[in-house]
């Protein structure tokens, strides 16, 4: 079977709409057909690597799916990259082109070729190449560890589609569904489910490049009947519903909400289901293993768990030894690993940091703490490392931005933690230490300074100033005594 092979079909209903406007499936086509015909221009072959800028623009959607559908290895770059990262990217997937349409963009990526990716030139409706589902790379996604820059996982072409074909049965959705999503598309969330799990299925997508509560809502009012988001969107769009019950009725018509990339909390789980009568289904997944667990659209969803696992994926407790003997009483708490076709191929050239998360019977080690019940739906209760942050449902290390921040001519220590935030779901702070003799920096500094480094949703979003960091009796940082602090 083809990768999307609803493309090939004509349907009255648009393939994507952006910000209200619609693409359909003979539009998408030529447009998919202009950027192939650009990529063999520039040279480009079936498994090369080819960077994509993810603006905010129908040339976004045209560059990702041109490059599955041709073979070629999409690596999404999040438009707020910061030097340093994007330099690490960049000498990392080594891509042979870049693709931007911003020349502002294009202007930061200039040692390599650039595509602008939609070049209308071409007419008539022609015929797309089918992509089979095979174990070829489809996507490298950039993912953050505790220590270190960033690692670009490996996903392939199966991968992705046995996975959304398990959530396809999970959540029954055919091409009469309209999945909205407003999440940027160098994600798995709103790349693999949203754009890819739409095209896969026949159903059609509403992309919102801005994320906007009021907008979030009111596409279900234009035909959405499911929605993707993150807690800190269902938190946004919730305070606005319990203000605006033309909001909770809009949020009461959708046929399902799906909640995922971090835990929802027990109180939002309510509050939603307060405000407009829905039980928000939540999933669980990682950039490496894609979606694990996802409660079904026909079981009834319960605040805090995950559900079951997805159709195709193999999902155990096990203990520090890496034995399965979890009892599954939904109080003994393990660690998640999980197998099947959904496990990613590696990181790219770092065949040392793959062997430590997977096993050699294939099992992935996700460092997620769980319990599951007798009939085996999971619950998420923490990780095993406290240098890992999710905040807005990015993963963030802590180690990355204690180095940009190092990098700060005034700051002499730091250490930086995530705090518990009602809206963010864990917040990035920053305690610094200043550089004796240099003028304290003041916070937006250094906050500015993260920024211009990394992404801006690595950024800290609180910097305390600190005369010394505690320290354990090895010279480690404390880092629950900084939690702790008020
Ligand atoms: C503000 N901005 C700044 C600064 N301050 N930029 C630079 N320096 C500063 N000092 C800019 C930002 O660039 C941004 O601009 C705008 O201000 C708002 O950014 P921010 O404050 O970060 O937005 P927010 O309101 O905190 O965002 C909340 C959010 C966002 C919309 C919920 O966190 C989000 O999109 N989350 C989605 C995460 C996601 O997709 N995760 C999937 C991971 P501009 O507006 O221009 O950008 S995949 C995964 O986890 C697994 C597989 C799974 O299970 O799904
Ligand atoms: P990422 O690598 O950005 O895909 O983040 C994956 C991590 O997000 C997982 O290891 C979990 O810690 C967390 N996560 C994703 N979905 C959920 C969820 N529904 N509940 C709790 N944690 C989640």
């Amino acid at each position: 079977m083809s990768l999307f092979s609803s493309l090939a079909e004509d349907s009255s209903d648009p393939a994507v709409i952006i910000d209200g406007l619609a693409l359909d499936r003979a539009r998408l086509r030529r447009a998919i057909r202009a950027h192939l015909a650009a990529l063999d221009r520039a040279g480009v072959a079936p498994g090369d690597r080819v960077a994509v800028w993810t603006e905010r623009a129908a040339s976004t959607v045209v560059a990702l799916v041109g490059n599955a559908l041709g073979g070629v290895v999409s690596v999404p770059l999040n438009t707020s990259l910061g030097a340093r990262e994007l330099e690490h990217i960049v000498n990392d997937a080594r891509p042979t082109c870049v693709i931007a349409s911003d020349p502002g963009l294009a202007a930061r990526t200039p040692s390599r070729p650039m595509l602008s990716a939609i070049d209308d030139g071409s007419r008539g409706d022609h015929q797309l190449p089918d992509r089979r589902v095979d174990d070829a790379p489809l996507l490298v996604l950039y993912t953050s560890g505790t220590t270190g820059a960033p690692k670009g996982a490996i996903l392939t072409a199966r991968n992705v589609a046995s996975n959304l074909d398990g959530l396809a049965r999970a959540w029954a959705l055919t091409e009469r569904d309209r999945i909205a999503h407003a999440l940027p598309l160098f994600h798995v969330h709103g790349l693999c489910l949203g754009l890819f799990g739409a095209l896969r299925v026949g159903a059609s997508l509403s992309w919102q490049t801005r994320f906007d509560p009021a907008s979030l809502a009111a596409s279900i009012d234009e035909g959405a009947t499911v929605v993707y988001a993150v807690p800190t969107m269902y938190h946004r769009v919730v305070e606005l519903a319990e203000r605006d019950s033309a909001v909770a009725r809009q949020l009461a018509r959708a046929r399902l909400l799906v909640s995922g990339s971090a835990p929802l909390s027990t109180r939002e789980f309510h509050r939603i289901e307060r405000a407009c009568g829905q039980r928000v289904v939540e999933r669980y997944g990682l950039t490496e293993t894609l979606i694990n667990c996802a409660v079904r659209s026909d079981a009834v969803a319960r605040a805090g768990w995950v559900g079951p696992a997805v159709d195709g994926v193999h999902v155990e407790l096990v203990d520090d030894a890496r034995t399965p003997s979890v009892p599954r009483d939904a109080a003994t708490i393990g660690e998640v690993r999980v197998r099947g076709d959904n496990v990613f191929a590696g990181y790219l050239g770092r065949s040392d940091a793959t062997a430590k998360v997977i096993d050699a019977d294939g099992w992935f080690y996700t460092g997620d703490l769980a319990v599951m019940d007798d009939a085996g739906w999971v619950r998420i209760v923490g990780r095993r490392a406290t240098d890992l942050i999710k905040t807005g449902g990015f993963k963030v290390g802590a180690g990355e931005v204690e180095a940009a921040l190092r990098e700060h001519a005034s700051v002499s220590d730091c250490a930086v933690v995530g705090v518990a935030d009602d809206d963010l779901g864990e917040r990035i702070v920053a305690f610094v230490v200043p550089q004796p003799g240099v003028e304290r920096p003041t916070s937006d500094a250094l906050i500015a300074h993260v920024a211009s480094l990394l992404s801006a949703h690595k950024r800290p979003r609180d910097v305390r100033f600190v005369d010394e960091l505690p320290r354990n009796a090895m010279g480690k940082v404390v880092k629950s005594a900084l939690i702790a602090k008020p």
